[in-house]
């Protein structure tokens, strides 16, 4: 047997799973165990394949719209994202058990936005258009509340009807890089615009887009376990480009790993969005380390200790 090629992995921390998403997934398997199968989700309950396809297996139906679901006294679980306020007003009329998994650091947004909306102030939210979260963020106030805007060229072209009355709030999971070009862009024309107490981007998207910056400039690729769907696990890829990273991608399992992709590749960063699993990272690390001779270490960069309780139906 030929001897295999050394490749040294840098695995980055904070990676992976973060507290909205633990407690999300622990909904569902509270659901399922407490009240048995089935337990509608609607939608991915986090934006991961496997998470979902797990769940499923157990007994979870997951559905795009609450008319998908039959009557049922069955639970009814809102995914980490959030939802419109249609949503569980609609759950309430048709009588259902729901529980709200929506990410309490998603929720406070919502609060935010409906202080400004009270207040008086229009609304700017920075976001992308069709997401999930920003759906749910839109639909916490009547149609036309908020503006949506997704790039400096969008703040900068804005025509607010009260320019001396502003307010925004963002998408929890966005690059903290462009959204700071978006903001400079905003308060530069709309100087009293009313900014977030504290940023809405949340800690966990922040802490892993750094992580990320720190360790690519050091590494030859970047690997980032997640799913094509989820926003901040594809923010942490373009992070790794522009901090130099000469190739970098997303990864959903190790069957998707191109080997011709990491020819000449000596050094490689692995981390992981918030919605992946370590299961799979380590189930990556396993593959390579087949086809290479690995040594793995770590570059921490900042320490987690944040935790969110289940709701109260849920608690033993
Ligand atoms: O990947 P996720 O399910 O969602 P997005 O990054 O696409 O928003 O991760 C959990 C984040 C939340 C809310
Ligand atoms: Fe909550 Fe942030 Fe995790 Fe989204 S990424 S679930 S906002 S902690």
């Amino acid at each position: 047997m030929t001897k295999k090629r050394p490749l040294e992995i840098i695995l980055c921390a904070p990676r992976g799973f973060c507290a909205g998403v633990d407690r999300a997934i622990q909904i569902v398997e509270l659901a399922l165990e407490k009240y048995g199968a089935p337990v509608y989700v609607r939608h991915e309950i986090v934006h991961n394949k496997y998470v979902v396809d797990g769940l499923r297996e157990k007994g979870a139906v997951f559905v795009e719209e609450l008319d998908e679901i039959p009557d049922t006294d069955a639970p009814v679980i809102f995914s980490a994202h959030g939802v419109p306020k249609s949503v569980p007003a609609n759950a309430k009329e048709r009588k259902m058990f729901y529980l709200d998994a929506t990410c309490p650091l998603v929720s406070k947004v919502h609060v935010e936005a409906q202080r400004h909306f009270d207040e008086g102030k229009e609304i700017v939210l920075i976001g992308h258009a069709g997401h999930p979260e920003v759906i749910g963020t839109m639909g916490q106030l009547p149609d036309g509340a908020i503006t949506l805007i997704e790039t400096v060229e969008d703040a900068e072209k804005f025509e607010p009807k009260s320019p001396d009355d502003l307010a925004f709030v963002t998408q929890t999971t966005l690059s903290v890089d462009d959204t700071a070009a978006i903001v400079a862009a905003l308060q530069k024309r709309f100087p009293s615009i009313s900014a977030p107490h504290k940023e809405d981007i949340c800690y966990a998207t922040t802490n892993r887009q750094e992580a990320v910056k720190q360790v690519a400039p050091h590494v030859d690729a970047m690997v980032v376990v997640g799913a094509p769907n989820s926003s901040n696990s594809m923010r942490l890829v373009e992070v790794a480009d522009r901090a130099g990273c000469p190739k970098s991608g997303l990864i959903q399992r190790a069957s998707d790993i191109v080997w011709s992709d990491f020819e000449g590749v000596n050094k490689l960063g692995i981390s992981a969005g918030a919605s992946a699993p370590e299961e799979l990272v380590n189930e990556i690390i396993e593959k390579f380390g087949e086809h290479y001779e690995i040594t793995v270490s770590t570059k921490v960069t900042a320490e987690e200790n944040i935790a969110f309780n289940v709701p109260r139906e849920l608690r033993a």
